[in-house]
């Protein structure tokens, strides 16, 4: 409540609102409401599996937003001016934006509280959902489109069995109590995987007909690709495999659970540790800017630096040089203008994330 209060001053109807509270449930209701009347967009493409898994977060939750379609292929001037990126999908709340479909559905269960939840409440268990939404985004998905695009038959096989493999991994760390990925009700890992679950048969000539990862076992059967296991080619500490089985590092572990993935650790750190120092800011709008510079910074600022260390040829090197240079300059310009840090005075998870690299 404190935040509209802020957002619209003290002498705002938020202001009067507050009077009539009896109760913490009077002002979260209130809350809801005020959130609602401040208009929640979605600049969607229907046919975009990305989008799509904003879309279903959306409904799931049972939101009040608009819904605007758009051509990312033929991307207007207002289009980049939202998302300088240009990818869909987009919210954009109180003239704000947030996209990347990962942080959009964090960002839609953290910013309103139907009764609905995306993601538990619980830090270690948080983290796990972020590993495998991770696993389907840095796995699946691309194994899946690689798939689509081999022309050659045994390579497309090779790749299916990739494919397999990874939805057996993936399987394998389902709730045991099922149906969805985290037990009886669906959460963010399932939203990941059903805009492209519902694809896969486009894999197997029409044979499947199953559609969501309900059935996801029964899918891959049907898929019909119990190819042969690929041998690692050399094996890694068994030890450290059994914690870690993308053999990573680094790993957190904790009452024998694990935690990987760099920004997931930072996350799962910040929300486990209480400390009174905080790495990510509380407000869902702040955290989800956050969580898309820290991406920024993992998906374009570091494949940039590694490509300029490994350039043979002077002008390979300068190019890349200058890429870097281009994508740092975008960065700051994020940046809170009260500095230090990113986010302001105090350091917090994009300065880790980008840190070690300057
Ligand atoms: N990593 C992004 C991917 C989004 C994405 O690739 N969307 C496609 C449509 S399916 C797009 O906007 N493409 C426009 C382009 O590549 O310029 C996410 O998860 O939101």
């Amino acid at each position: 409540m404190d935040k509209f209060v802020d957002r619209h001053g003290k002498n705002s109807v938020c202001n009067e609102l507050i009077k009539f509270c009896k109760s913490p449930s009077d002002e979260q209701r209130i809350a809801i409401l005020l959130w609602e009347m401040e208009k929640l967009q979605l600049y969607c493409s229907w046919f975009c599996p990305f989008a799509q898994r904003a879309w279903i977060a959306l409904e799931h939750k049972g939101v009040e937003y608009e819904y605007i379609e758009v051509d990312p292929y033929n991307k207007t001037k207002e289009f980049l001016a939202i998302n300088p990126r240009g990818l869909v999908p987009v919210l954009v709340k109180d003239n704000r934006t947030v996209y990347e479909s990962s942080i959009c559905i964090e960002f839609i269960d953290e910013a309103l509280t139907t009764g609905v939840s995306l993601l538990p409440k619980d830090p270690m268990d948080r983290a796990q959902v972020r590993i495998w939404s991770d696993f389907i985004s840095k796995r699946i998905v691309p194994t899946f489109y690689q798939i689509l695009q081999m022309q050659e038959k045994d390579k497309q096989e090779e790749a299916k069995d990739k494919l397999l493999q990874h939805l057996l991994t993936l399987t394998k760390a389902m709730s045991s109590e099922g149906p969805y990925f985290s037990g009886k009700a669906l959460g963010m890992v399932d939203i990941m995987l059903i805009p492209f679950a519902i694809r896969f048969n486009i894999l197997s000539n029409g044979q499947v007909e199953v559609v969501l990862f309900v059935v996801l076992s029964v899918c891959l059967e049907s898929m019909d690709c119990t190819g042969t296991q690929r041998r690692r080619t050399h094996i890694i500490k068994q030890e450290f495999l059994a914690i870690n089985p993308r053999s990573l590092i680094p790993v957190l572990v904790q009452d024998n659970r694990t935690v990987y993935e760099s920004p997931i650790c930072i996350e799962y750190i910040d929300e486990a540790f209480q400390t009174g120092v905080s790495l990510l800011p509380k407000d869902p709008m702040d955290r989800a800017q956050v969580q898309i510079w820290s991406d920024f910074i993992s998906k374009r600022i570091v494949p940039s630096y590694y490509q300029m260390l490994q350039m043979q040829r002077k002008e390979q090197q300068n190019e890349a040089k200058e890429r870097l240079l281009q994508q740092l300059l975008t960065l700051s310009k994020a940046m809170s203008p009260d500095g230090p840090y990113f986010t302001g005075e105090a350091f917090g998870m994009v300065d880790i994330m980008l840190i070690l690299i300057l």
